[in-house]
């Protein structure tokens, strides 16, 4: 994309070489950083940061454990994420009380994220309550009118879990009640060590379609301007026509796992 304005790809390759070089440095002080366990957005971070860059603080994130890509889009700090790293009283989002990834954060500036669980998939049903809550205030009349843009809801789900049956029921309310809702399936092929082949009939954009009225296109998640213009679009049309789509994101896993699958310095997949 030619155009796009140099100040979006500046400010993205900032994020994207932070988000690198974090994953580095935990990497390289394992033993003293992995306090629990941690995953990283290595592979995932152009489609994280192409979305985050475009939340408002009206809106509600529901990030997952691989997102720290997207969380420094929101505004937050590589300090702020390693202080729940460390499991750090200071840590912004639960005083060190979850681990790396799992925020929850009410700031004026920035996008909502409600506090979840650590069972993967389980965001899917709470995100879909939160869209159904806006659209039921804007049918009350009781939305906020001095908004310029009005607010929607982001579930981001990895691949696998978008087999679980919690995520089929978040689509089928999602597409039934037409939701202001975007589900981003960021599909890096892996469900910790079983391949794609070896966990699911269809990826999630073939899945998709069986739900009707949930629009989804598929996407390569590691190309920035590919995937900042794919979601300037949905965004824009869930901001005004208020109905649910369905981002699915190939990329390339980069990085462990999560630390639990790294042993004496060797990735266990
Ligand atoms: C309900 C539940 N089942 C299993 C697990 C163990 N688990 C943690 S992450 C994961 C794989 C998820 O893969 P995917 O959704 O594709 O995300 P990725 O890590 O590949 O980005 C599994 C099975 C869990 N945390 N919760
Ligand atoms: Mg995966």
């Amino acid at each position: 994309m030619i155009d796009m304005k140099k100040s979006i790809l500046e400010n993205g390759f900032s994020k994207l070489c932070t988000a690198k070089a974090m994953t580095e440095l935990y990497e390289a002080n394992f033993k003293q950083v992995s306090k629990y366990v941690h995953a990283t957005s290595r592979g995932h971070e152009a489609i994280q940061i192409a979305l985050g860059l475009q939340l408002l603080p009206q809106d509600y994130a529901f990030p997952y454990y691989r997102d720290d890509a997207m969380l420094l889009s929101f505004g937050l700090e590589p300090y702020d994420l390693m202080l729940q790293l460390l499991a750090k009283k200071d840590d912004p989002f639960s005083a060190g009380r979850t681990y790396y990834s799992h925020p929850s954060l009410k700031d004026d500036d920035k996008p909502k994220i409600p506090h979840q669980s650590s069972a993967t998939g389980m965001q899917a049903i709470p995100a879909t309550g939160v869209a159904m809550g806006m659209q039921y205030k804007e049918l009350q009349g009781l939305d906020d009118k001095a908004l310029k843009a009005l607010p929607f809801v982001v579930c981001s789900l990895g691949d696998a879990s978008v087999t679980e049956g919690e995520i089929a029921e978040a689509f089928q309310m999602a597409a039934l009640k037409q939701l202001p809702i975007l589900y981003l399936i960021q599909d890096n092929g892996w469900d910790i060590s079983a391949n794609a082949a070896e966990t699911r009939a269809q990826n999630a954009f073939e899945y998709a379609k069986g739900f009707n009225g949930l629009e989804a296109i598929s996407i390569d998640g590691a190309n920035f301007t590919e995937s900042y213009d794919a979601l300037e679009q949905v965004i824009h049309t869930i901001r005004k026509e208020r109905r649910p789509f369905l981002v699915h994101a190939k990329v390339p896993l980069l990085n462990h796992h999560t630390s639990a699958y790294v042993w004496n310095g060797i990735v266990m997949i």
